[in-house]
């Protein structure tokens, strides 16, 4: 088996002792720190199907997601890096009643590298926090909402909306997460929708470089 191969294996397989070893093997190995990004989310992609078979359950889930996130902080000094100059803030969370935070911390490591100071919500945050975030920070340039069920799309909607009903200006708002697409966010009045955390960060800048 190679080394990818092992990185997928191992994760898909939650080995969170394991797996930050393997990744640095990896990146030993001359492996670019996106491509073995690439490797392990396509073994969470597997891991959701597994989970969609009824061939594993929540807590399966939960320990690939762990380990998927030891080899993120692995990687994290190796992805490009071009923040020499500041972009502004950017405010960013998972929107209420959504526990997922792994595409929302990779979109957080990308936009970051992009040039934007990151203020990080986490999980399941009210409408009315992304507001007040807004108030409580300087320079909020940017504000990103992450979903990943389909059933807190309507969260993403309130918390959109919300902001956008606040008063305050002088920022755009961008959404994401697997069951998102560009149709939604023009339906709930998002200023940007991206499919990846790569095309995140592209997004981002052209979004802030409009206002
Ligand atoms: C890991 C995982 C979990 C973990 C999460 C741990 C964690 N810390 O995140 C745990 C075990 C907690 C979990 C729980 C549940 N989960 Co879950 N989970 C997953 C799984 C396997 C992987 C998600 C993931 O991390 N993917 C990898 C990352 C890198 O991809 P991503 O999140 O999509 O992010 C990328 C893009 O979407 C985008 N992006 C994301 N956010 C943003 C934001 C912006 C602004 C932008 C521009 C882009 C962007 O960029 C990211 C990076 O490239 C998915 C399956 C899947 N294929 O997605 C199911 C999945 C999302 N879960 C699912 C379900 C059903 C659940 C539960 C309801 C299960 C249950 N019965 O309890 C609960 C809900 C809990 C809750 N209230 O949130 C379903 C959702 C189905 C649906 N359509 O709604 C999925 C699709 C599995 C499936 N096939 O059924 N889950």
């Amino acid at each position: 088996m190679s080394i990818m191969e092992e990185v997928k294996a191992k994760v898909q397989a939650g080995k969170t002792k394991l797996v930050p070893g393997l990744v640095q093997e990896a990146l030993d190995g001359g492996n670019k720190a996106e491509d073995i990004l690439q490797v392990m989310v396509d073994a969470m992609g597997v891991v959701g199907d597994k989970f969609s078979a009824g061939e594993i359950f929540v807590p399966e889930m939960l320990i690939a997601a762990k380990a998927m996130a030891k080899g993120v902080e692995v990687l994290k000094p190796h992805m490009a890096n071009d923040s020499a100059s500041s972009l502004g803030t950017c405010i960013m969370g998972t929107v209420a009643g959504d526990l997922h935070d792994i595409g929302k911390n990779l979109v957080i490591m990308m936009i970051e590298s992009a040039g934007f100071k990151m203020v990080d919500l986490g999980v399941d945050v009210p409408a009315q926090k992304f507001v007040d975030a807004i108030k409580e920070n300087e320079n909020v340039k940017l504000v990103a909402f992450s979903g990943l069920l389909t059933t807190t799309m309507p969260a993403l909607k309130e918390a959109v909306q919300a902001v956008k009903a606040s008063g305050l200006t002088g920022f755009k708002t961008i959404i994401g997460g697997a069951p998102v697409t560009q149709e939604y966010a023009d339906e709930i009045g998002a200023d940007g929708y991206a499919p990846d955390a790569g095309s995140a960060a592209m997004k981002a800048k052209e979004l802030v470089a409009s206002l």
